[in-house]
């Protein structure tokens, strides 16, 4: 028997109004009890005075019901859209747990609508970033998962290798006599080689999906003093880094997360590149250059009167970098070719650089077509999909048995990016990122 489970669904602390959810089999009986008896029609609001176990009325409210199993979790669903202050909700709370309610886990609300079958993996995972989301392209993305956008992508693919898994079953089973074993000919061949060639559209995407959740990072890096933590305050909107004419101020790395384009961006600050001076330094240095191999986008920052410091710095970028001549204001006219020449101290410039990372940062997220494979987990179970298949498509012809083996672990792999088939580990983690309450 499964318990009624109940929490609060708004944020806590004092408000104007709270919202408690319950859900289970006895939403209803709770109803009644705190309602005496005037249960509202499924699905209408009606205002109820509240009353607990005593009798005694401690709150006037909206009141829904939702019979299971069209409601969100499937199960029979309540609503209590109380004032929201605090001792309303304690007793609300009171009242549930005498009734042998019992409060909710994080994201149980989401696991029961999955364990009966109202969403799928995928779209509980969207839920939980429709709620995290801060920029609109992270919400974007994470209504289109919500809605079922990688659910159809993915089971899209999984019917398709259900069939192909019939036809190379077939010829296990039926071997005809008088064929000669060829791939190319094979009626799997070339639904297997359309299958592949998706997913790999979908694997090189340059990791969009999983940029738009976590933030498209960008290194500013060049030598002690070139003003990379100017710019950086200047991009910010605001004081986060240390300035001195000191060389070597910045030391260890400085992250600051802005919104660029409708998308989450984080720039990191570095230390100056220069042989160190002392061992703080030279971690310094070393971390730099870390996560200037890591970022998506390098902008590197030269003093636009040191072409020393242009040799080095263009040697260290990759094809598609940024470049900044910084301090125009001290070399009036000073021009490389692709560079941004600015002043990070007065900030003439600065709104050009800013419109080149915002078209960046727009033109490798941005959604087109194809849903973005929007976590690391989905990017792994796609590519051991794609590799089981590629490993088929080689023994088509020779040792269909094996073919198929490799086509059943593809299908495995995507069922359980839906959830399809259980896996313990995976629920738990992706409904541990819920808040109570959802
Ligand atoms: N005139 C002028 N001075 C600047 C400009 N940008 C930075 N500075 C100055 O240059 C010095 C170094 O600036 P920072 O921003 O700390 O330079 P940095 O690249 O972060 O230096 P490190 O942290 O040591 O690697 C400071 O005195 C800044 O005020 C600029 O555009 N014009
Ligand atoms: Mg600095």
């Amino acid at each position: 028997m499964e318990t009624t489970i109940y929490a609060l669904s708004t944020a806590p602390g004092r408000a104007g109004v709270a919202i408690i959810r319950l859900s289970g089999p006895k939403a209803g009986d709770a109803l009644d009890v705190l309602t005496a008896g005037r249960r509202p029609a499924p699905r209408l609001a009606g205002l109820r005075r509240l009353q607990n176990s005593d009798g005694e009325i401690f709150d006037e409210a909206l009141v829904l019901w939702f019979p299971g199993p069209g409601s969100f979790t499937g199960e029979d669903c309540a609503e209590l859209h109380v004032h929201g202050g605090l001792a309303v909700i304690e007793t609300a709370f009171e009242t549930l747990e005498t009734l042998g309610l019992v409060p909710a886990e994080a994201g149980e609300f989401t696991r029961r609508a999955f364990e009966n079958d109202r969403i799928d993996l995928t779209e509980a995972e969207g839920l939980a970033d429709l709620i995290e989301a801060e920029t609109e392209g992270q919400r974007r993305q994470a209504l289109a998962q919500m809605t079922g956008a990688l659910r159809n992508l993915y089971e899209e693919w999984r019917e398709a290798l259900i069939g192909i898994l019939a036809s190379v079953e077939g010829e296990i089973d039926f071997p005809d006599e008088g064929d000669v074993p060829d791939a190319l000919s094979h009626r799997a061949f070339e639904p297997l080689v359309i299958l592949i060639a998706s997913m790999r559209e979908h694997l090189d995407d340059g990791r969009r999906g999983e940029r738009i959740r976590t933030g498209f990072t960008i290194a500013l890096i060049g030598a002690p003093n070139a003003g990379k933590s100017s710019l950086l305050n200047r991009l910010a909107g605001r004081d986060a880094a240390i300035v001195t004419d000191i060389p070597g101020t910045t030391r260890d790395i400085i992250e600051v997360r802005v919104t660029m384009g409708g998308y989450p961006v984080i720039i990191s600050d570095t230390a100056g590149l220069r042989e160190a001076v002392d061992a703080v330094e030279a971690e310094g240095v070393k971390r730099a250059l870390d996560r200037a191999v890591q970022a998506d986008l390098r902008i590197g920052v030269v003093d636009a009167r040191s072409d020393e410091e242009l040799a080095d710095l263009q040697g260290r970028l990759k094809e598609d970098d940024l470049l900044v001549l910084n301090k125009t204001d001290l070399a009036p006219g000073a021009s490389a070719s692709g560079a941004y020449p600015l002043s990070a101290k007065s900030g003439e410039g600065v709104d050009e650089l800013e419109a080149r990372i915002e078209a960046i940062v727009q033109e490798r997220l941005s959604a087109r077509e194809l849903p973005a494979l929007s976590r690391a987990r989905h990017r792994k179970n796609v590519e051991v999909a794609s590799e089981a298949l590629a490993r088929a498509l080689g023994q088509l012809a020779d040792a269909p048995e094996l073919a198929g083996e490799d086509i059943r672990l593809a299908i495995r792999s995507l069922e359980s990016l839906t959830g399809r088939v259980d896996v313990e580990d995976v629920l738990d983690r992706v409904f541990s990122q819920f808040c109570i309450g959802k």
